[in-house]
């Protein structure tokens, strides 16, 4: 079985940009450590602390943090750093040529139900006109991202990550303590049965969300003629692997709760380097209306409409 190390160099990517790879993973398997230990390693609970998403921020969520901020500051090639956590960026190496964005544990309120939880993490070049404290750095299209990945904390923890043209499944070898290549080219199923949204905000979607969701649901006796599954994971790392595994359509769409806030997930380090994930592994991921991908960001913590996942279930529902 190849290594993350060994399946990195036999790629053309550069040095600099695998050695960033692999120090994200590294911290990821430490993430991982301190996960599996749960309540024994004082991490489960409440930090008694809000981000600036208005979220109450989990133990978990700010030691995450932490560590990866820690370790990206102070390497020579990270220019800044961005993340969920943390209300503006963090300028790190003047000379650093690439940018860093990351949720450092997505699905907070799995931890202390021992659900799946993650990492997300994005890798953008440095734009040399700017300075590494301008926040303009991370106003990338997704289309520009040099590398994507998460790391998921599940029974076992993997790290699936896209370098450019296709996506790589790794499964963490406790034993020895290194991620190994268990599946060289994800490909996502064209069609599913299984879709995946929370129901509870039914009332707030859209007339043609509602409608499309309302079809699933009549399954074989409705206009799809045939039956459907339903999953919500509470944690969007989850729900995507599940898309990534076996098919699956996953979606967040915008809603009217709060006229202020249509939409949830992050564009920067949720949607964006998931999005590469899912349509280099043959998916499709839109916010409604375009290839999320092609969004020109305007905001660090832009939030987007999500609907991922199988290409022709996909089109089935922006065409509902
Ligand atoms: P809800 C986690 O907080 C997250 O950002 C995604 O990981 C997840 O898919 C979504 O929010 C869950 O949202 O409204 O179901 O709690």
């Amino acid at each position: 079985m190849k290594t993350l190390h060994d399946y990195l160099r036999s790629t053309k990517i550069e040095s600099s940009l695998i050695e960033l790879v692999e120090l994200l993973a590294e911290t990821g398997n430490k993430i991982s450590h301190l996960v599996r230990q749960g309540a024994l390693a004082n991490i489960l609970g409440a930090a008694d602390s809000q981000n600036i998403q208005g979220e109450d921020q989990k133990k978990l969520d700010v030691i995450a943090n932490q560590m990866i901020k820690d370790t990206l500051i102070n390497f020579s090639t990270v220019a800044a750093i961005a993340s969920e956590e943390e209300d503006s960026i963090v300028p790190a190496n003047s000379t650093g040529k690439f940018l860093v964005a990351f949720d450092p544990l997505d699905g907070s309120s799995n931890i202390d139900i021992n659900g799946q939880i993650g990492s997300i993490f994005t890798i953008y070049p440095r734009l040399a006109d700017l300075a590494v404290d301008n926040e303009a750095q991370f106003l990338q299209p997704g289309r520009q991202q040099l590398a994507a990945g998460y790391i998921l904390y599940g029974p076992s923890t993997q790290l699936v990550m896209s370098l450019g043209k296709t996506t790589q499944c790794f499964t963490l070898d406790e034993s020895k303590s290194t991620f190994v290549l268990t599946n060289e080219q994800m490909q996502i199923a064209k069609d599913t049965q299984e879709f995946s949204i929370n129901m509870s905000n039914q009332r707030f979607w859209s007339e043609k969300m509602r409608h499309y969701i309302g079809e699933l649901i009549l399954g074989a006796s409705g206009s799809r003629g045939k039956n459907f599954n339903m999953r919500w994971n509470g944690a969007m790392v989850g729900d995507v692997h599940r898309v990534m595994m076996r098919g699956g359509i996953f979606l967040y769409p915008s809603d009217n709760r709060n006229p202020k806030q249509p939409a949830k997930l992050r564009l920067l380090y949720e949607a964006n380097p998931i999005a590469m994930l899912v349509e280099n592994a043959g998916g499709k991921a839109l916010n409604e209306s375009q290839s999320i991908l092609t969004i020109q960001p305007k905001a660090l913590h832009e939030r987007v409409a999500v609907i991922l996942g199988s290409a022709n279930e996909v089109d089935s529902c922006m065409s509902a």
